[in-house]
């Protein structure tokens, strides 16, 4: 777990060139270079864009590291409901 943490922060960071926000353009690249497999419109600059303003909730127009935190949450929710089902069906065979 702690290695996990460490890889978010040292990819928003170098995402974001140690700024403390990430602007569209850094944002549309994390996730189409690390959800690609995860998040079907990873390439769609338009989708991108709507999931950056759902994540803004200071709407500053960037997304900093605590509204970064909330994607990977959501989406590590996501994956846990996934295996969980997953394993369900497995079990029911
Ligand atoms: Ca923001």
């Amino acid at each position: 777990m702690e290695s996990a943490i460490k890889t978010l922060v040292t990819t928003f960071l170098s995402s974001s060139k140690g700024k403390e926000n990430l602007d569209s353009k850094s944002f549309q690249k994390l996730i189409s270079s690390q959800f690609g497999s995860m998040m079907e419109n990873a390439q769609d600059k338009e989708a991108v864009d709507k999931v950056m303003g759902d994540l803004d909730s200071n709407n500053d127009g960037e997304v900093d590291f605590t509204e970064f935190i909330i994607l990977v949450g959501a989406l590590t929710v996501a994956c846990n409901d996934f295996f969980l089902e997953f394993n369900e069906k497995s079990e029911t065979k």
